[in-house]
């Protein structure tokens, strides 16, 4: 069965279930929502569906129902590979199903007929000034080839129907998947390599031809593969997955959405943490400990010294998590087998045991563990990838897998327009009994 038929079979089961839940359950309580919640950025509240991945405050995400090392463990690999194929993973989120090694085969077929990135955007990348943020480069690269959007096409033909409006929505996510580690290793050769491109190879898979077109030798293509996989989802509420949800929710294309996405991902909370780590290191190594290691002491000592310029301690918290993201951990697991001489590493790992018990301590930081960003970052460094600015742009190629995935299932399900009420200050006081 292909891809599209198994999806339009599951995207009917679905839809059985949401109409029941809507017509006979729509009045049950879901949650109930604060103050704190209004005015503290909606944190919680439980007002959005995905059946794409959930995270678990204590366990981390579970991408369609499996944790990271299930994931990492049951999707097909390629011979002498150490990570699963990224399309793998692609076809997980979408299906639900962990995909056999044809269904893989046949997705990865699809995406290598539809990467080429059009000239167009490839004059119009070059033609902006050298120094703009990679992101932005990125984002506008999305958004330049709203052009091709089928579903827009289908839209302005006048055949939009909620039956079949996931088909052109497909096609789009498809073609975009294949075209972004394209852009982003086109953006990369472009600005830090001196614009010396190195073709796609049609004979890879995705994490293989990211790594061909980015001129890195092996094992960087297990890197690449593992930093999609990571970075895929991490359930809908989280910035750049709400952007691209609610930008789709007006009937906006996938290249309208996903570009909106990838500003929110740019912001220093969100996908720039990771950059953020790398450079904190650094500057400690070259200011503290004379470009060494530190010493545990040393380590104590810039922590407390950069809490107590009011700054937080990069990779470290979370706004749902509970726990040490699983994300770090694998990424931990990779690096110990790969980086076990690398002196940031061992800076990554020491800050591991330092940090957590100093962030407790402050007695207001709800989850003093390592999030993702805190591995990533060195092990892009490792491999050559020193351009710290381009390390968002990893991360939107991949958290496109998901997005992507819920785009699909957006307009397959239905949803519609996002309009939460907004309240005044007035009425907030009146309803705390303050007037
Ligand atoms: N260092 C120092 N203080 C921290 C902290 C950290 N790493 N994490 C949280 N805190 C502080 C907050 O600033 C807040 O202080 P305040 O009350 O004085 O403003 C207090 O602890 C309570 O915050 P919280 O409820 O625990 O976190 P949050 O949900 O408000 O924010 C996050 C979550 C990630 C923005 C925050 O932990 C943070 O700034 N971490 C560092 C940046 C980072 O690693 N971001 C990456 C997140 C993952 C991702 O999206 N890629």
């Amino acid at each position: 069965m292909s891809l599209k038929e198994k999806l339009a079979e599951k995207i009917e089961q679905q839809r059985l279930r949401t109409a029941k839940l809507l017509k006979e359950y729509g009045d049950v309580k879901v949650d109930e929502v604060t103050i704190s919640q209004v005015v503290g950025g909606m944190r919680g509240i439980k007002s959005m569906v995905t059946d794409i991945s959930y995270l678990d405050p204590e366990e981390g995400i579970r991408f369609r129902g499996y944790t990271i090392p299930e994931v990492l463990e049951k999707l097909p690999k390629m011979p002498g590979a150490e990570m699963p194929y990224v399309e793998g993973q692609f076809y997980l989120l979408l299906t639900g199903e962990i995909p056999t090694e044809e269904d893989v085969q046949e997705l990865a077929e699809e995406l290598k007929k539809r990467k080429a990135l059009p000239e167009y955007v490839k004059d119009m990348l070059r033609a902006m000034p050298r120094d703009t943020h990679p992101m932005t480069l990125f984002a506008a690269g999305i958004v330049a080839m709203q052009r091709e959007s089928k579903f827009a096409e289908y839209y302005e033909a006048g055949h939009f129907n909620k039956n079949t409006a996931w088909e052109p929505t497909l096609e789009d996510a498809l073609d975009l998947m294949a075209k972004l580690p394209v852009l982003g290793a086109y953006i990369y050769r472009m600005k830090y390599r001196g614009d010396t491109f190195i073709p796609s190879n049609p004979d890879l898979d995705l994490g293989g031809d990211f790594a061909n077109m980015m001129g890195i030798p092996k094992p960087y293509d297990d890197v690449a593969r593992m930093y999609f996989i990571l970075h895929a989802d991490h359930e809908s509420g989280n910035v750049s997955a709400h952007t691209a949800h609610l930008v789709a929710s007006a009937l906006s294309d996938v290249y309208y959405s996903y570009s909106a996405a990838m500003g929110g991902l740019a912001g220093p909370l969100h996908g720039l943490a990771n950059q953020e780590v790398l450079k904190w290191i650094q500057e400690l190594m070259k200011n503290k400990s004379g470009g060494k290691v530190p010493t545990k002491d040393e380590l104590k000592k810039f922590v407390e010294e950069t809490l107590a310029s009011g700054q937080v301690i990069p990779g470290y918290g979370h706004a749902v998590l509970r726990k040490t993201d699983p994300r770090y951990m694998a990424q931990r697991e990779f690096a110990l087998n790969h980086l076990k001489d690398d002196p940031i590493f061992a800076v990554v790992s020491m800050l591991f045991e330092v940090v957590p018990p100093i962030l407790s301590s402050l007695g207001k930081v709800k989850n003093p563990w390592p999030n993702v960003d805190a591995q990533s970052g060195v092990i892009q460094w490792h491999y050559g990838v020193v351009e710290y600015d381009f390390y968002t742009v990893l991360f939107g190629i991949g958290r496109a897998l998901g997005v992507l995935a819920n785009l699909v299932w957006d307009r397959a399900l239905g949803y519609a327009i996002e309009r939460p009420k907004s309240v005044t200050t007035d009425m907030l006081e009146e309803w705390a009994g303050i007037h």
